[in-house]
């Protein structure tokens, strides 16, 4: 095993990956830009290197600062985390042309999943389903229009180096297909740098469901079953559990051949995730491979009770998958907990965290990147932590997450807890019976204030209350008029009404 490992991330996933090297023996190098001298992930690492300044693009994206990070250090790996490089083909070169291990899948690999159009193609020799579509590019809308009537509308436009929905256009008429089309394009174009687009059928209201593997540089491939992601806004995943509460073992099974022998076709190694899409029908889909540890994976921990870390570092160093597919045991939940205000539209609220309480207690977990006292930044993803939970049964999960929820307190920035409270008190998420259509549906349900007449006098009486304490506490401690003060300024000094 490696003695020493580079991160090239931060935050919740830095975190989490340094927990792992701690229980291995590994030390853990953390990075940093000149944004982050003092995220959690740095306190924790055995030592820390700068890499430049807050942007993305000077520092967690910069190739060269992190190879160097990477020899000053001697660290002997590198683990990407999610986001940034990590499904950078060129980066996985980089990293082994300097001689280290990259904790992930071969460039090849990525490669061959990362075009869609490409991905598709190679999943369709496979015998793998995709949604029906192309699998090349069009030249222009001309040439798309006269496949959309060979597949038959309403189709969806999609980029070539899509992803998180951009450069996506649903057309539902050939009246409506060139406009939408150079949008497309051009929506592409300066998202990618690449406008390429080509089109699928439409599924309505599909279900995302992804299929977690794993494979060993000895032909070894497993499955670890799926993750339900269904409950998402604008392609941002906001809940996530496992197993999902409309998947039969027979179809699980299935779904799992097909994730495997994707894999095996473009010889995956490592940590992978087949993205499938289920329609009404049930049938599914391949949507695409992510080719990276996943933000959702504790939810596949809690129910396989493997640490996907250890085994992302143990495959990378060479050994064999020591585990199989088996049935899940239980039921996991996952919330994401954002700085962002839900009532205006999710706007980011980076800021200081004056005061932290985290959920704890039986099969409650908290994968945190913060502490109170820290600022979140305003340059990255405003994720601050993801809260799991485990039970015996998906009702028993909702409890735990409810109770859990309860008990989470951040103050001096906005958060969306309450709107995840929301949502595990949903009808719809209760039943499990949910799509992707769920939470941009829900939204005004999800979002509202507390209401009632009872709430409204409570806040209120709050209100007044407070207000009538700060005005005793001052008359107490400051002297009337004209007389002298009955405590020494000394001791006055930074007081504040206590909340
Ligand atoms: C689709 C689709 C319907 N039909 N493809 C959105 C992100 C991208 N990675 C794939 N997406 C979709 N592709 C066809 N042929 C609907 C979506 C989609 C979606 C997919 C998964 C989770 C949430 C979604 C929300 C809106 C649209």
């Amino acid at each position: 095993m490696f003695k020493k490992l580079l991160i090239a991330n931060r935050g919740e996933i830095a975190v989490r990956v340094i927990r792992t090297c701690r229980e291995l023996g590994i030390s853990p190098v953390a990075v940093y830009s000149e944004a982050d001298r003092s995220a959690l992930h740095v306190r924790m690492a055995d030592e820390a290197h700068c890499i430049g300044p807050a942007p993305s693009r000077e520092s967690y994206l910069n190739q060269e600062r992190l190879l160097q990070a990477a020899r000053d250090s001697h660290a002997e790996a590198i683990h990407p985390g999610y986001g940034f490089l990590s499904e950078n083909a060129s980066f996985v070169r980089a990293v082994e042309a300097a001689g280290l291990v990259f904790v992930g899948p071969p460039a090849s690999a990525m490669d061959a999943m990362g075009e869609k159009t490409r991905a598709r193609a190679n999943m369709e020799k496979a015998k793998v389903p995709v949604v029906p579509g192309s699998t090349a590019p069009f030249a222009d809308a001309d040439a798309a229009l006269a496949f959309a009537h060979t597949v038959g509308f309403p189709i969806m436009l999609k980029a070539v180096a899509g992803g998180g929905g951009k450069g996506m256009r649903r057309v539902d008429t050939a009246a409506e297909l060139p406009s939408a089309f150079r949008a497309a394009q051009s929506e592409a174009q300066s998202a990618f740098g690449n406008g390429s687009v080509y089109l699928e059928k439409l599924l309505e209201q599909p279900r995302h469901i992804e299929i977690q593997l794993f494979a060993d540089a000895h032909g070894g491939c497993v499955h670890l079953n799926e993750r339900e992601c269904s409950a998402q806004r604008r392609h941002q995943k906001v809940i996530e559990e496992t197993p999902s509460p409309v998947l039969s073992a027979s179809m699980r099974a299935a779904m799992g051949e097909v994730a495997v022998r994707a894999a095996r076709a473009v010889g995956y190694v490592g940590a992978g995730t087949v993205e499938f899409l289920v329609d009404k029908h049930r049938n599914f889909y391949f949507l695409e491979m992510n080719t990276r540890l996943q933000v959702e994976h504790p939810v596949t921990e809690w129910v396989t009770g493997l640490d996907l870390v250890a085994w992302q570092l143990r495959v990378a160093a060479g050994e064999k998958l020591g585990f199989a597919t088996e049935a899940p045991r239980g039921h996991a939940l996952e919330v994401r907990v954002y700085a962002e205000d839900p009532a205006q539209n999710f706007l980011p609220s980076p800021g200081r965290i004056t005061y932290l309480r985290s959920p704890s207690g039986p099969c409650v977990r908290d994968d945190s990147g913060v502490y109170a006292g820290y600022t979140v930044p305003t340059t990255y993803d405003p994720l601050i932590s993801k809260l799991s939970v485990w039970a015996p049964t998906r009702a028993e999960s909702i409890a735990r997450m409810r109770r859990a929820l309860s008990e989470y307190v951040v103050k001096g920035i906005t958060t969306n807890l309450r709107y995840l409270r929301a949502i595990v008190e949903h009808p719809e998420f209760v039943a499990g019976d949910y799509d992707t259509s769920f939470l941009p549906r829900a939204h005004a349900a999800l979002t509202r204030p507390p209401g009632g007449a009872v709430a409204e006098a409570a806040l209120l009486a709050s209100v007044v209350h407070a207000r009538a304490r700060d005005v005793r506490r001052r008359s107490a401690l400051l002297p009337a008029q004209g007389q002298k003060a009955s405590l020494s300024p000394w001791r006055l000094q930074g007081r504040r009404p206590r909340r």
